[in-house]
């Protein structure tokens, strides 16, 4: 599991969580799509045409934690992610979890990236 600087992995929100300002509506977010348990927006710093985020409201650090504790709402992040893709009209997307920052994590709340409307390389960097 990837570090969680809080420690805690029992769903619930955190203070000092951007993501979780976010599903609070703290912090403005361009949300695309949301659910009775994710929130989906566009990345502030786009790789690719499309480029949002799709996210539990529920908080955990990683996704894999989030599968551990709640599968139903990480397959919720995945049938979300084909939304994103289908309303976007990508024939083709990549969906990216970084897990530990040694894999690019930035942010310990669980996320989904969906990539598209560009050609992808694989593999990835
Ligand atoms: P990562 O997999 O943890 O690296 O992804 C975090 C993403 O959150 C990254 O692509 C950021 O551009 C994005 N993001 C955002 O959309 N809004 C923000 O306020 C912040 C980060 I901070």
């Amino acid at each position: 599991m990837a570090q969680e600087p809080q420690g805690r992995a029992d769903g619930a929100p955190q203070d000092d969580c951007l993501f979780c300002k976010i599903v609070a509506g703290h912090i403005p977010a361009t949300v695309v799509r949301e659910t009775e348990t994710t929130v989906a927006f566009r990345d502030i710093n786009p790789q690719a045409p499309t480029h949002v985020l799709v996210i539990p409201k529920v908080h955990y650090p990683d996704a894999s934690a989030l599968a551990a504790a709640e599968p139903t709402v990480a397959a919720d992040l995945l049938r979300e992610s084909a939304e994103v893709a289908a309303e976007d009209k990508l024939e083709s997307y990549r969906v990216v979890f970084n897990t530990g920052s040694g894999a690019g994590q930035t942010v310990f709340h669980a996320h989904a990236h969906v990539l598209g409307g560009r050609g992808m390389q694989w593999p990835p960097g």
